[in-house]
């Protein structure tokens, strides 16, 4: 068996990983990020694409936000639309000037894997059988197969003084934790998103929220000739039941407003339903093993934190990392999942409150749709309203 020696282990190349071991390598912290899909797999992941204003703060902090300052689209604001009217949500003249950035998670990645790589950092790609050990001890190791770059199949053991958890709802590391020491919180929705990726110019220069009887639809976009829409489904859509004059007829039906408002049609390239859940585990640690991004926690896509939420655990867990190297504290690696889980509890708020006011609910009647049309109204109207999704929107502070 290979044997290697790092101080952090990262499991997963996602945003949460890739951040972590690029602020920690800032800091003169060395990691190897172990990742099970290929380099050219974790570039095109079609995922999220609304950056808040403390995340494009830390891509240029590190010195990875240049193409995403050139190529994102900076938006000022974002379109309710319920009642067949448009309402707007100014970010700048309620937050204290912040706003948030259109920039798609693959591109995100794309940034962070070159930044890594030109800094000669260690991500490993396409590795296989990734497992966790000691995790209770001074030295928790990490084994794993990685042919790539041993050209044999041999197992490789990595002692480490940490490991990051950073693979996400589907990885090793939470199973890994001993059962009994977690606590899952968990709420599923009884509806999906029906995605789409279309060849059209954009509809509209700000995202369109809309609320409908029909069900929920999202605008965003992704380039001048690639758009990106979403409408509530069944969680259990079947995608080849939707062919693209079906597509565009919802989002016509949903979409329309008192002075005939139509979304810009074009040739629809990938098609996927995404299910919609809540899910928080506590604690984010055990023993050297820390969680970050969705291994810990998953929120429904209406509010757009997923991303953001990897990346302010990547910071927390950075600067408790940090901490233990250079002031020799291990209080901030105490309090990591504690500072975490306040703000990944308000994104979860934030999130399951934006779902609830903007989608059908099986069953509902028309005055739980009158309540959620006054709740748009007053959220709209009132400028304290306004200023609470103003903030969330675009992210809370990390503390
Ligand atoms: P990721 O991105 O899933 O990365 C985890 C990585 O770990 C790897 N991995 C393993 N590697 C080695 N060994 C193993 N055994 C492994 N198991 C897994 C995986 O291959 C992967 O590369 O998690 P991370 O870094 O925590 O990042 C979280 C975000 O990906 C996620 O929260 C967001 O995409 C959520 N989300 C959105 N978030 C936003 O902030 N803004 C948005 O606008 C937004 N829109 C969205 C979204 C998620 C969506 N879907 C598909 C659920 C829109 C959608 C449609
Ligand atoms: C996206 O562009 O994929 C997107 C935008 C806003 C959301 C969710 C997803 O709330």
């Amino acid at each position: 068996m290979k044997t290697l020696r790092t101080q952090v282990g990262i499991i997963g190349a996602g945003p949460a990983g890739l951040l972590l071991s690029h602020i920690l390598h800032l800091q003169g912290i060395e990691s190897i990020v172990l990742e099970k899909n290929s380099r050219e797999d974790v570039e095109a992941i079609i995922k999220a694409g609304v950056l808040e204003q403390g995340t494009v703060d830390l891509m240029n902090r590190i010195g990875a936000g240049q193409r995403m300052m050139k190529e994102g689209f900076h938006h000022d604001g974002i379109i309710l639309r319920f009642d067949g009217r448009d309402e707007r949500i100014d970010f700048p003249s309620l937050t204290g000037g912040k706003k948030v950035t259109i920039y798609a998670q693959h591109d995100v990645n794309k940034d962070l894997i070159k930044a890594r790589l030109d800094s000669r950092g260690d991500i490993r790609f396409q590795t296989r059988d990734v497992s966790i050990y000691d995790l209770d001890s001074s030295t928790p190791k990490i084994r794993f197969r990685d042919k790539q770059v041993s050209g044999t199949d041999e197992v490789t053991e990595i002692t480490c003084d940490f490991i990051a958890g950073c693979d996400g709802t589907q990885g090793i590391c939470r199973p890994s934790i001993p059962a009994g020491v977690l606590k899952i919180y968990e709420r599923l929705y009884p509806f999906g998103w029906f995605g789409i990726l279309c060849k059209a110019p954009p509809s509209s220069h700000e995202l369109i929220y809309a609320m409908h009887e029909r069900g929920f639809v999202l605008v965003s976009t992704r380039s001048p000739d690639v758009q990106r829409m979403y409408f509530q489904c069944s969680p259990t859509e079947k995608l080849d039941e939707w062919s693209d004059d079906r597509i565009w007829a919802e989002f016509r039906a949903r979409l329309a407003t008192n002075d005939g408002w139509a979304p810009k049609e074009g040739p629809i390239f990938s098609k996927t339903v995404i299910g919609m859940r809540s899910m928080v585990v506590a604690p984010m640690r055990y023993g050297r093993l820390f969680l970050s991004g969705d291994a810990a926690h998953v929120v429904p896509p209406t509010g757009a934190k997923g991303l953001n939420l990897a990346a302010s655990d990547a910071q927390i867990l950075a600067r408790a990392i940090t901490a233990f190297y250079k002031s020799n504290r291990d209080d901030l690696l105490d309090q990591y999942s504690t500072t975490a889980l306040r703000r990944i509890w308000k994104a979860t708020r934030f999130s399951w409150w934006f779902t609830s006011m903007m989608h059908s609910f099986p069953g509902a009647d028309e005055f739980q749709h009158r309540l959620q049309i006054a709740e748009l109204d007053y959220v709209t109207g009132s400028k304290a309203g306004a200023t609470a999704l103003a903030e969330n929107y675009v992210g809370l502070a990390i503390e």
